[in-house]
């Protein structure tokens, strides 16, 4: 494999609008990332993913897009982001931006034209038809946050337009090379003003198969799952490739695709040698338990689910390219409440699961506030709760009989808002975070689960990760858990995950996913153990005990 300047970086996602607030007025901004750089180098991350903050109407918070060219205001100015990557790349940190291409807002100028002149230049932009006199829609299509993906083109109740998100998200038609060219002077625009590269979002959705059909409705609304048409649409690798070709390659920029639903063998094409992207993220972790019919019918993870995705998918890839591994990210729940039963969510438990994912084959991405144990925000009523899939969510669950009670329930599991509360800095009021009042109110735990406090406490979750980074980082280790091959071992143990990590050194990652202790008979002796969120396991002669949520790297003697 051709060795890349990122592959030894970890990741960070920063949510720019729950990051900090550096104005008082309760919305996280571009000074305020700036203002916890030193926080953020401490911890010892590299490549920071800015989630959108562009101008925006927010209709889905930013992932709607009214000028790619600019920074929305209550986000800051150009200027800010100038300074936030300039300060970054001070500290040896590069910044990423967000590239939201498949679809704008509906405030773009690109849709205000066409919405003018639908037959003209930029009616072509977007995907725009004649409205059937029968009523009958295109296609039966359900847009992810529900509904049909087709409405009425503002002043033309006689045409369509196209959307898979949010009406407020006019999805743009890629068969237009003017789109495409668009979106490649864009990328160039950001490179020239120091970005490193993109987070490439809903990317899988740019390439729909024409001409428009239904497929099988599979809920009562008549509607059919997005996922049968996309995997029937072929030929989104040629518009990956130009934009590679055209875009990222010349410039050598770091990208990392939000890829779903893509098929087994294509993996070599997206992140192998020469792949549209240098990374993309493995899913199918936060992916597992989803069900066709919506969150209230979600299957609850295990840790020994999780655990039997993550190796699924690291044999998957195999030695083609590196993953992006995440526990957490904007749409997910927090992970102690995701992937660890309820007695494990406590700072061992924690820990553990972060070493169970942090030193897979990969690049490891820690979403802001997972470094903390942030935890699911506890939420009495559905009108707290400001994310539009939660709300979609909602009605899905009343509509499929569920009562208020258990609608409820799925919202505090699954909403989005859970990843989007402020981040906990300290204990003071909001977090805080601000000194308004916050778009989105803090979890209320921040007094217990806050920077300051972990900051200080070298046993604490931020700690933990930072010996995790730095073991990934040290000279003695860096090649074997960056670019040594990975084995599972005891895969039949249930809740252990624990595998080989093994180039010039050979490394044992265990995790003990269970409240009992257990002991485990090893292929050899221990020469040392480099990380143990306990202080302290049990080491005999071939054996190790660990306790329930115990952690460890052991280097073993080769
Ligand atoms: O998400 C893509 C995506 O497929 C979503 O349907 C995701 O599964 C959903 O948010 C879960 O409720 C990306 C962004 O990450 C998301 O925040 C945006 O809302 C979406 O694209 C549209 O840009
Ligand atoms: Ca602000």
């Amino acid at each position: 494999m051709k060795r890349q300047w990122w592959h030894d970086k970890v990741g960070y996602q920063i949510y720019p609008k729950s990051f900090y607030d550096s104005n008082g007025d309760g919305i996280g901004d571009i000074p305020g990332i700036t203002r916890k750089l030193d926080y953020l180098k401490e911890l010892g991350v590299d490549i920071l993913w800015l989630s959108p903050c562009y101008p925006s109407p927010l209709a889905d918070q930013g992932y709607d897009i009214s000028d790619y060219y600019n920074i929305d205001p209550r986000f800051g100015t150009l200027e800010d982001m100038d300074r936030l990557i300039a300060e970054a790349k001070e500290r040896g940190m590069y910044v990423i931006m967000d590239l939201v291409v498949n679809h704008c807002s509906d405030e773009h100028e690109w849709f205000k034209r066409a919405c003018a002149d639908p037959d003209g230049r930029y009616g072509k932009y977007f995907y725009i038809v004649d409205r059937d006199e029968s009523g009958k829609l295109p296609c039966n299509w359900r847009s992810y946050f529900g509904g049909p993906c087709w409405d009425a083109l503002p002043g033309h109740p006689d045409k369509l337009y196209l959307h898979v998100f949010h009406k407020k998200q006019p999805d743009l038609n890629w068969e237009n090379p003017e789109v495409r060219e668009e979106v490649y002077k864009n990328i160039h625009w950001w490179m020239d003003r120091g970005v490193a590269g993109f987070r490439i979002d809903a990317i899988i959705n740019i390439k729909k198969k024409l001409p428009f059909r239904d497929y099988p409705a599979n809920r009562a609304d008549g509607l059919s799952d997005l996922g049968d048409m996309l995997a029937d649409a072929k030929g989104v690798g040629d518009f990956l490739g130009e934009m590679r070709d055209k875009a990222f390659a010349p410039r050598q920029a770091f990208t990392v695709g939000e890829v779903f639903n893509e098929k087994d063998d294509e993996l070599p094409d997206f992140i192998g040698e020469n792949g549209y992207f240098s990374s993309m993220f493995d899913f199918s972790g936060t992916g597992f338990g989803g069900s066709p019919k919506g969150w209230y019918d979600n299957q609850d993870v295990t840790p020994e689910d999780y655990k039997r995705c993550i190796f699924g998918a690291q044999a998957r890839l195999g030695e083609i390219g590196f993953f992006s591994n995440i526990l957490e990210n904007h749409d997910e729940p927090r992970c102690p409440d995701r992937f660890l039963p309820p007695e494990g969510r406590n700072p061992a438990g924690k820990k553990c699961l972060a070493l169970a994912y942090f030193l897979l084959r990969g690049m490891p991405f820690i979403y802001q506030g997972q470094e903390l144990g942030m935890e699911n925000v506890p939420v009495d009523s559905i009108d707290e709760v400001d994310d539009i899939s939660a709300h979609d969510q909602y009605r899905v669950a009343l509509e499929a009989g569920q009562t208020e009670a258990q609608a409820m329930e799925a919202v505090r599991k699954n909403s989005r808002d859970n990843a989007r509360t402020p981040v906990q800095w300290d204990a003071s009021a909001h977090a805080g975070f601000t000194e308004g009042t916050p778009w989105l109110g803090a979890n209320p735990n921040y007094a217990e689960i806050n920077a300051e406090v972990q900051r200080r406490d070298p046993d604490s979750l931020f700690h933990f990760y930072r010996r995790m980074i730095a073991l990934r980082k040290h000279p003695d280790y860096r090649e074997t858990l960056v670019y040594g091959s990975l084995t599972p071992e005891y895969v039949d143990e249930e809740n252990l995950m624990a595998y080989h990590r093994r180039a010039d050194r050979d490394l044992l990652v265990m995790a003990n996913l269970q409240p009992e202790a257990r002991m485990m008979t090893l292929p050899g002796g221990v020469k040392r153990v480099l990380i143990d969120n306990l202080n302290g396991c049990g080491i005999g002669e071939n054996q190790v005990t660990l306790k329930g949520w115990q952690g460890v790297v052991l280097e073993m003697e080769k």
